[in-house]
């Protein structure tokens, strides 16, 4: 397929609620949303890089700068080409995985679409429906959130991950365990605010019976999540430390984690992260599949994902009424818990382009 033109398209998504982590509050998505056009169909692929630097290094304006600059004109200028090319194509480019894995969901939207083929087909998911979890933010006390918690086990979540921070530990996860009781799958994700000093912390975490802990310190600190899991009995899982498939057998072998967490744009792509599976269910590592608070563009496309083998532990796909009152496709519904894998061509959902058109704050066609 030939690339003719690629459109940016930045929309402002309000949260129904404040999303609270150890790096900040966030009330509503700056969202890049990016549309392919290529000779043979269309498609669309959502950019997961937030509007400030915290989460990695990217950033929305970061994200539009480098697609605008540098990787949709190698795309265009590569002549014929397919989705299984893109990532070779833009290697030269240090870095921007964000940026390179939005522009690669578009163009493998495009192909799929041509070809009709759905993302889970062609990723090889064999599950129809993948029960998920939902992830609760900081909420400052711990009654407000036993109450946050609550509702989610009332809407049909059952597994719950909770963010943490030093000093935001053991209290809420012992208030959580204690309400719901042992049935309720939990976790905990710490976005690398830990330190060596604040090991006994997480020590003491081990006596909630979690799925796993995330991401406790630095995301360069390899060796000190290998140090730190000789402490724990709780598993420990990477997510901002992994950034390849390379990256993710390297923790793996150190001992820096037994679990992985999958996240297609922070590695650099769909078709990475399908390696990052592959390698993981191989040497029976368990995996599953991260969110960033994806619009319904990504959060299907994470689905297609969601259902492979390797994916055993729900992954951070909520319904998507758990983020946005309103959405860019139709809404992901959950029924007992689960939601249903798309099985149309390409990312497998209609995009409302009406309601991209009413959200848009700017907008770039490129090439
Ligand atoms: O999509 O439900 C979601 C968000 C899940 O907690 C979540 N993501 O570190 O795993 C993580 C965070 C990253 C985004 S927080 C701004
Ligand atoms: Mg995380």
């Amino acid at each position: 397929m030939k690339l003719t033109g690629v459109e940016l398209r930045r929309i402002a998504l309000p949260l129904v609620a404040p999303f609270r982590t150890s790096f900040g509050t966030q009330t509503r998505r700056d969202v890049l949303l990016l549309r392919a056009v290529t000779d043979g169909a269309e498609g669309w692929g959502e950019c997961v890089a937030m509007a400030d630097p915290l989460y990695s290094e990217e950033y929305v304006d970061g994200a539009v700068d480098v697609l605008r600059r540098f990787l949709v004109p190698r795309l265009a200028a590569a002549g014929d080409f397919a989705a299984t090319d893109v990532a070779p194509l833009l290697a030269g480019f240090h870095g921007h995985r964000m940026a390179k894995a939005a522009l690669e969901l578009a163009v493998l939207d495009a192909e799929l679409r041509q070809r009709q083929q759905s993302l889970a087909a062609y990723f090889g998911a064999q599950r129809e429906r993948v029960v998920v979890g939902v992830a609760v933010g900081i909420t400052g006390s711990v009654d407000a959130l036993v109450d946050a918690v609550a509702a989610h086990v009332a809407a049909g979540y059952r597994r719950v991950k909770l963010k943490i921070e030093p000093g935001w530990d053991v209290a809420p996860v012992a208030a959580v365990r204690g309400t719901f009781g042992d049935d309720l799958m939990v976790q905990v994700d710490a976005n690398g605010s830990y330190a060596e000093v604040d090991t006994e912390a997480l020590v003491a975490l081990d006596d909630f019976g979690l799925l796993l802990i995330e991401q406790p310190l630095d995301d360069d600190d390899l060796a000190g999540h290998a140090k730190l899991a000789t402490r724990l009995r709780t598993p420990i899982c990477l997510d901002e430390s992994i950034t390849s498939a390379r990256r993710a057998a390297e923790a793996v072998t150190m001992g820096a984690c037994s679990i992985v967490n999958i996240k297609p744009g922070r590695v650099g792509g769909f078709i990475e992260a399908k390696r990052i599976h592959d390698d993981c269910l191989a040497a029976g590592v368990a995996t599953w599949i991260g969110g960033m608070l994806e619009t319904g563009i990504g959060r299907a496309a994470n689905l297609a994902l969601a259902g492979l083998p390797g994916c055993t532990l729900p992954g951070d796909i909520s319904a998507s009424n758990r983020y946005y009152a309103t959405d860019v496709t139709p809404p992901f519904v959950l029924e007992d818990g689960a939601l249903t894998v798309p099985s149309e061509p390409g990312i497998g959902v209609d995009v409302l382009t009406d309601v991209i058109d009413e959200l848009t704050t700017a907008r770039l066609t490129i090439a």
